[in-house]
């Protein structure tokens, strides 16, 4: 199974290398253009930095569990972008 390292790291890349910033991406990954990111958004996020099936689904759950503040089970801008940018520094 991949590591949650592993993982980050590949979203990383994805983040990197496919998109000019992050808030690109956030908007382009915001389906419904509902400005937050919410569980099946999270996993097509992880399946486009080449994280699939079950792995992924774990992995969208982990990170809405981690990084949501406000406990609506989506991620908004600001916590997506906080991810981001501790991502981006190579923090844990
Ligand atoms: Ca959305």
């Amino acid at each position: 199974m991949a590591s949650k390292k592993q993982i980050l790291n590949k979203v990383k890349i994805l983040l990197t290398q496919s998109f000019d910033d992050p808030e690109k991406a956030f908007k382009f990954f915001d389906k419904n253009e509902d400005g937050l990111l919410n569980k099946k958004e999270l996993k097509s996020l992880l399946k486009s930095a080449g994280i699939n099936g079950f792995i992924s689904s774990v992995a969208a759950k982990q990170m809405i569990k981690g990084l949501d503040k406000s406990k609506d089970k989506k991620l908004d801008w600001s916590e997506f972008k906080k991810a981001v940018d501790s991502l981006l520094k190579g923090d844990k």
